[in-house]
C-alpha cells in the first residue's frame, strides 16, 4: 500500500527524520526554494502536515492541501495553526503536551536565577579580567523568599510553581478561575494586580487571540522598576513595543525572554539592552524531551492513519 503523503513544514532532528521517511512519503516544505510552487505541486496529494509549534500551518497552506486530514504539531502551542480553517474542513489537530512541561519550567527557573544573580555578566567579569582588575562583581538581587506571580496556571505554570516552592517564594497566580492543585498559592483574578504584588512575573499561558498583549502597558508598569518579566510562552502574549519602552526607560527592571515577535529575527532594540536575558526559543530543547516530542508527533500520525483514537488531540 502506498505510504500517506505528508508535508513537513520545518526540520526535525535526524532521529525523527528517518522514522518519518519510513512511514510516510515526506515532502519537505522548508527545503523548497519556491514555496508557493512547491505547495501547488505537492499540495493536492497531502493528507497530513507535520509542523512545529512556532511554525504552525496558515490558511494558505491548509487551502493548498484539499485532501488534508490531520495536522500534527511538534510542540504544545498550536496558536500558529489556523484552527478556524481546520474546523471548517473537519481537519484534526494534535500537539505534544506533558512531555515538555518540566523542561520548559526548568528553563523558566534557570532564566530567573541567571538574570537575578547576573550569571552571564559575572562570567564575563571573570573572562575579561574585570575580577582581577576591578575587584568584586557588583551585587545582584536574591531570588529565594521573594514574590513570584504566574500568569496562566496550566501544566507549565504548575510545574513552575512546584519549583518556586523550593525557593520558599510567596507564589500567586492568575487564571480564568481558581485552580485545583494550587494549594498554598494566592489566586488573583486581575493580571495587573498580580504584577503589582510580584517581583518575578512568569508568563506561562497558552497563546490565543484572546490573550494577545495580555501583558500590556498596565501590567508592565505594575511590575515596575524592580520587577522581572519571564516569558516562556509566546511573544504574542506581550505587547513588545510597551516592553521595549519600559526596559529602555527603566520603568521595568528586567526581562528574561525565550520568545520574540518575528523570531528568529527579533527586534534589534533588544540586542543592546543591558537589562535583558535573551534565549533562542529553546525551553523544550533537550535531547530527551525533543525525542519524546518527535515520538508523540509520530504516534498521533500513526494513530490517525490506523483509524485509532489520537493520543493527544486538540481538535
Ligand atoms: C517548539 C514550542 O515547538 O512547545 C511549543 O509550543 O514552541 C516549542 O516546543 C520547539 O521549539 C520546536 O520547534
Amino acid at each position: 500500500m502506498a505510504k500517506p503523503e505528508i508535508l513537513q513544514v520545518g526540520p526535525y532532528p535526524q532521529w525523527d527524520e528517518e522514522p518519518l521517511d519510513e512511514a510516510f512519503q515526506v515532502h519537505r516544505y522548508f527545503d523548497a526554494t519556491d514555496k508557493a510552487a512547491f505547495l501547488r505541486q505537492v499540495g493536492p496529494n497531502i493528507r497530513a502536515i507535520a509542523t512545529r509549534g512556532e511554525l504552525g500551518a496558515n490558511r494558505a497552506m491548509i487551502d493548498a492541501c484539499p485532501k488534508l486530514e490531520v495536522i500534527s504539531v511538534y510542540g504544545v502551542g498550536y496558536d500558529a495553526v489556523d484552527l478556524a480553517a481546520c474546523r471548517e474542513r473537519g481537519i484534526r489537530v494534535t500537539n505534544t503536551p506533558d512531555v515538555l512541561t518540566n523542561d520548559v519550567a526548568d528553563l523558566g527557573i534557570a532564566m530567573m536565577l541567571c538574570q537575578s544573580r547576573g550569571v552571564i555578566g559575572a562570567e564575563t567579569w571573570v573572562k575579561d579580567g574585570s575580577w582581577a582588575a576591578k575587584g568584586l562583581y557588583p551585587l545582584k538581587r536574591k531570588v529565594w523568599g521573594r514574590r513570584a506571580g504566574i500568569l496562566g496556571l496550566g501544566r507549565i505554570g504548575l510545574a513552575v510553581a512546584q519549583r518556586l516552592k523550593g525557593f520558599d517564594m510567596e507564589i500567586a497566580y492568575c487564571n480564568p478561575a481558581p485552580k485545583a492543585g494550587a494549594e498554598g498559592m494566592e489566586y488573583i483574578a486581575d493580571p495587573v494586580a498580580l504584577a503589582a504584588r510580584s517581583d518575578f512575573l512568569f508568563v506561562t499561558l497558552a497563546a490565543s487571540s484572546q490573550t494577545r498583549h495580555i501583558v500590556g502597558r498596565e501590567v508592565i508598569a505594575a511590575l515596575g522598576s524592580e520587577g522581572m518579566l519571564i516569558n516562556i510562552s509566546r511573544a504574542s502574549n506581550i505587547d513588545e513595543e510597551a516592553l521595549l519602552e519600559a526596559l529602555e526607560s527603566g520603568a521595568l527592571g528586567s526581562a528574561a525572554l525565550d520568545v520574540f515577535e518575528g523570531e528568529p529575527k527579533l527586534n534589534p532594540r533588544f540586542l543592546t539592552l543591558p537589562n535583558v536575558l535573551l534565549q533562542p526559543h529553546h525551553a523544550s530543547g533537550t535531547i530527551e524531551t525533543r525525542k519524546a516530542m518527535g515520538q508523540l508527533l509520530r504516534d498521533n500520525l500513526t494513530a490517525h492513519f490506523a483509524g485509532q483514537p489520537l493520543p493527544t488531540p486538540v481538535l
